[in-house]
């Protein structure tokens, strides 16, 4: 490994084999995987440690993303704190429909808070595996991805002196709102976005479970979403207008529209509690194509969004993770670039399943609010389906597990 860390202009900067930008679920990922084959790399992040292990965000992980965590030896107190759902439930004209999605497909969902695998993926990297990580960096840009030795630069938190740091591949994995994306020139960069023209009230209430599994209600009055995620804190969604502000949800208010879209016969009661979480989301999915340029390979969100209806954004950040990180120990420890190469494409294929999928479940979810009679039939014909057929039901239930995908 060539010389140490160099100011800009004082000699040659300091090399790493892997630059991380970004230490949400996916650069941590790839970083683990690194340490553990011995490559040097060096993750980069804009916020604190403490921020980046305390950032609340909701934790529905799929089977196959554990045990594939669990191969990384990284899923440990995941598996030792995480509830495990075996069905879910629809409530639809007052009425409950139980789905038992275990028993068809073997495949459970993990609730684990995401900021909890956070703390622990940063615990591993960091101070169980040496990986070097630097938190609270600034301004940090992307030099040369398309160029065979690209860099990063940023402002050190401590002096202010911007560092330049040189790098065999870049993992960029900041995110939606990251500069790894933007870093590129838009002719090399497909976009593909898509607008559900709906908005969720996201909310998070100190209040314990009302359910033993996720409850979805269609409703004309639009969708809402019960999601235990503790046992102190339970995680809500009411459908709203997009941009709507929070301020017009006032604690009343919240509370009445979730007994009256998730009132149903024979339902438990909702247990109520201090809103100590209000934020309006726009729901909208984008795909980013191809996901490598160069040297840069992006994952996660920096590389596509998938709006939170089906729970998948954390689990292709994982899926995206798993892929680069080996493909990256391929390339460095073996000089096997065939991981590399086919990265994009391996991940694009789960990236667009996930996606369609997530469509398809809104229309589902929001075509009885929608005002057009045509939009509401088709989301109640899609709902009794579900409920009827049993090839409908299986094929529902490999696609919220994320199972036997085309990925
Ligand atoms: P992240 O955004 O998690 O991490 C990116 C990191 O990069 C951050 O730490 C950020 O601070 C850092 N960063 C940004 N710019 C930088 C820069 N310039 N330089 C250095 N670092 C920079 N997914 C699910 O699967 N299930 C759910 O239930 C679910 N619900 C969600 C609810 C909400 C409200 C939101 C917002 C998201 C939800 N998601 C859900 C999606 C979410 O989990 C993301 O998909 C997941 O965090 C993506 O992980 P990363 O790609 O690592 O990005």
């Amino acid at each position: 490994m060539s010389a140490p860390f160099a100011r800009a202009g004082s000699g040659a900067p300091r090399g790493f084999s892997v630059v991380v930008v970004g230490a949400g679920p996916a650069g941590l990922t790839v970083g683990n995987i690194l340490r553990a084959a011995g490559v040097d790399c060096l993750v980069l992040e804009t916020e604190t440690r403490e921020l980046v292990e305390r950032r609340p965000r909701p934790g529905v992980v799929e089977e196959w993303a554990v045990r594939g965590l669990e191969r990384q030896g990284l899923a440990r107190t995941l598996l030792e704190r995480a509830q495990t759902h075996t069905e879910c439930e629809f409530r639809f004209a007052g009425e409950r429909y139980r789905f038992a999605y275990t028993a068809l497909t073997g495949h459970h969902h993990f609730i684990c808070p995401q900021q909890s695998l956070v703390t622990d993926l940063v615990r591993e990297y960091a101070d169980v595996r040496g990986g070097e990580i630097r938190f609270g960096v600034r301004d940090v840009r992307l030099h040369g991805a398309g160029s065979g030795r690209p860099s990063v630069s940023y402002v050190c938190p401590g002096t202010g002196e911007r560092r330049v740091v040189t790098a065999d591949f870049v993992a960029g994995c900041d995110g939606a709102r990251g500069v790894t994306r933007a870093s590129l020139s838009p002719e090399r960069v497909r976009l593909a976005r898509h607008d559900y023209g709906v908005g969720w009230l996201a909310l998070l209430a100190e209040a314990p479970p009302s359910s033993d599994c996720v409850v979805f209600g269609m409703h004309p009055r639009g969708f809402a979403g019960d999601m235990a995620r503790s046992p102190e804190v339970t995680r809500y969604y009411l459908q709203c207008r997009p941009g709507d502000d929070p301020a017009n949800w006032p604690h009343e208010r919240v509370w009445a529209e979730l007994r009256e879209r998730l009132g149903a016969a024979g339902a438990p009661p909702l247990k109520e509690g201090r809103l100590i979480e209000k934020r309006v989301l726009d729901m909208h999915g984008y795909v980013v194509e191809p996901m490598s340029f160069g040297r840069l390979f992006l994952a996660g969100d920096a590389a596509h969004l998938t709006a939170p209806i089906a729970a998948k954004g954390l689990n292709l950040a994982l899926h995206d993770a798993f892929l680069l990180g080996d493909g990256l120990v391929a390339s460095l420890t073996r000089g096997d670039g065939s991981g590399l190469t086919g990265y994009s494409d391996a991940c694009l294929a789960r990236v667009w399943d996930y996606q369609e999928f997530s469509q398809w479940l809104a229309e589902m979810y929001h075509g009885t609010a929608s005002g057009d009679p045509y939009r509401a039939g088709a989301a109640l014909a899609r709902l009794r389906r579900l409920l009827d057929s049993p090839v409908a039901v299986a094929e529902f239930a490999e696609r919220y597990l994320g199972v036997r995908t085309t990925g």
